[in-house]
């Protein structure tokens, strides 16, 4: 069974240049679930924005695929270190802690340095 990681966090803050490790070349463009194995070790999620520019179909998207997913060990929500945590971000987290994924919360510097 693959393992998953998925990447989550607001639009622009960097998910689908880590999860292609590299830049990509449609910035905060991603509107559907992205998938990147890595030497048939695990799979990257590379997860559409959240937040006020998130696809129409974000929850039900995201949801259905998040529940029940036994195969996802972390879930890597990115935060824009500048903006510092947003409402979104909460939401998120919420999110995470009554689906009770494993996740972990990062801040991106990204935009500070
Ligand atoms: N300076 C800098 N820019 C980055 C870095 N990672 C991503 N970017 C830029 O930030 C923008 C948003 O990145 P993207 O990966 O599309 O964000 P996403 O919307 O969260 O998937 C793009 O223009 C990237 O080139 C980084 O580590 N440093
Ligand atoms: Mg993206």
């Amino acid at each position: 069974m693959f393992i998953l990681v998925c990447f989550m966090g607001r639009s622009n803050v960097g998910k689908s240049s880590l999860s292609y490790v590299r830049v990509s070349k449609t910035p905060g463009h991603t509107k559907k679930l992205n998938f990147f194995t890595v030497r048939k070790a695990f799979t990257l999620v590379d997860m559409p924005g959240y937040g006020h520019n998130a696809p129409r179909d974000f929850v039900e998207m995201v949801e259905s695929y998040l529940l029940d997913r036994q195969n996802l060990v972390r879930t890597i929500s990115l935060v824009d270190g500048g903006a510092g945590l947003q409402k979104a971000d909460l939401v998120a987290v919420d999110m995470f802690e009554v689906f009770n994924l494993p996740y972990v919360v990062s801040l991106s510097l990204m935009r500070l340095l």
